[in-house]
């Protein structure tokens, strides 16, 4: 089996435990329960735990991707308010949520990093896999998120770094833990603490200055896929300690519409770089709401 994934391009079954979650399947009873459970968790918190989706030697599989691709990740230590804003807004007052600044020292494996036939990408681009989130998130159907850089990557933890409170630009992500801190590292969230209609920017600066109210801590383990609203549920990952082991986290992006790429300041800061598709994309890019970031 490691074999299989190491040598040949791995199929879904060498990658998800189809017994227990035969996404294969789309009428099977197993597989409209672990739906059913993960629409509850995102109707309700905006978050959806698979647990042990993901074999675990496809697990190591994974890892060992990352291990061998972590030279490319870049790294880039920022002080960011939760909209990856780095400069202060005068139009706000100074001790605004707006004009809060944390530290976030984490580093991104981009999607060209990986080629089509690994472990890491088949797993992306199974077609069940898009159709299992979509349903778990209530929507007709789900597309890879066409960017080059921001589609498919993995966020690194080194020992000493945090991913501060922040928004996602997307609506939702999709998470495979792949290794885990000893100590920390711990994803954190505030369940629909704004909405397209309301900033709610003092529950925010609460959050930022260290209160606990509304804050969830989620169990995740090496082989659960996470499902999450990030768009409006504050979150972060918490400071991994210098003395434990670095966190590895796939990210898959996927979109309701197909096409989508990312914007170009953001592209710059999350990967240093922007590919000729950002830019053009640019030109053409219509906004959906009318929030900060
Ligand atoms: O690493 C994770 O679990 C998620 C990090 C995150 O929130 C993000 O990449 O936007
Ligand atoms: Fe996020």
């Amino acid at each position: 089996m490691t074999d299989t994934v190491r040598d040949q391009a791995a199929t879904l079954a060498d990658l998800v435990d189809l017994e227990a979650y035969p996404l294969d399947q789309p009428e099977h009873p197993r597989r409209a329960e672990a739906v059913a459970q993960a629409q509850d968790g995102l109707r309700t918190v905006g978050c959806a735990v698979i647990k042990d989706l993901i074999r675990p030697e496809a697990v190591a599989a994974l890892d060992r991707e990352i291990v061998e691709r972590k030279h490319t990740t870049h790294y880039s230590t920022q002080v960011i308010n939760p909209y990856f804003h780095v400069d202060p807004n005068p139009e706000y007052p100074d001790d605004h949520a707006v004009n809060t600044f944390l530290e976030r020292s984490s580093g991104f494996i981009p999607g060209d990093s990986w080629e089509a036939s690994s472990a890491t990408d088949v797993l992306f681009r199974a077609p069940e896999m898009a159709s299992f989130i979509a349903e778990c998130l209530e929507i007709p159907e789900l597309h890879c998120y066409a960017d080059p850089l921001a589609g498919l990557t993995a966020n690194i933890l080194d020992p000493g770094q945090q991913f501060t409170w922040h928004f996602d630009t997307n609506d939702f992500a999709v998470t495979v833990l792949v290794a885990e801190a000893d100590e920390g590292g711990l994803f954190e969230y505030v369940p629909g603490i704004r909405s397209a209609e309301d900033e709610g920017f003092d529950a925010i600066k609460a959050v930022l200055d260290g209160g606990r109210a509304g804050v969830h801590t989620l169990e995740l383990r090496p082989g659960d896929l996470q499902i999450f609203r990030g768009r409006y549920s504050l979150h972060r990952v918490s400071r991994v300690p210098s003395h434990s082991r670095a966190r590895h986290a796939a990210i898959f992006a996927y979109t309701r519409e197909p096409g989508v790429i990312g914007r170009v300041e953001r592209t710059r800061q999350l990967f240093g770089r922007v590919l000729p598709e950002h830019l053009a994309a640019e030109e053409a890019r219509v906004r959906s709401d009318e929030l900060l970031d």
